[in-house]
């Protein structure tokens, strides 16, 4: 898998539903930032690899699809519940397509904000990956 399914630990009841991640537990790294995406538009976004970065993306409402490729092969998740998470490791390029209005997606980062370690240049990123024998 280009990208490993994370299933949150969950605690429902009459007042509704609790859901947590925690470092070992949901979260494999501490996470140093969050960023979220709202006012969703049918508008693809991403379109780029990191270097370093790994990341836990979370649907908390509506829907998407993420596309991951690692330069040979790729792979598609539909993101429409909030207590099943996707950890998102370095050097596979994404892609974010079909956003419903209502999307809000969580993205909690073990690196703060850094442009060097994008990669957005597809030539690029498949020129890096091509050794790898991943
Ligand atoms: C990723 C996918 C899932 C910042 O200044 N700080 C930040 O922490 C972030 C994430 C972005 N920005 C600025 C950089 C751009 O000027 O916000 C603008 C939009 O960022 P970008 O076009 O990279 O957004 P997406 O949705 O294409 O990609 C984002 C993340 O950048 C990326 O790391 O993996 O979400």
């Amino acid at each position: 898998m280009l990208y490993e399914k994370i299933s949150l630990k969950q605690f429902s009841d009459e007042r509704g539903r609790l859901t947590v991640a925690e470092l070992g537990d949901g979260l494999p790294f501490l996470v140093k930032r969050i960023y979220f995406l709202t006012e969703s538009q049918d508008l693809p976004r991403g379109y780029h690899a990191h270097h370093e970065l790994r990341q836990l993306v979370l649907c908390l409402h509506g829907s998407c699809d993420m596309v991951f490729d690692n330069g040979r092969r790729k792979e598609t998740v539909h993101l429409d519940n909030p207590c099943e998470g996707v950890i998102l490791g370095s050097m596979i390029w994404r892609e974010m397509h079909n956003f419903t209005r209502d999307c809000v997606l969580l993205v909690l980062a073990d690196q703060c904000y850094d442009e060097k370690d994008y990669i957005r240049n597809y030539d690029e990123f498949l020129r890096l990956t091509k050794g790898d024998p991943a």
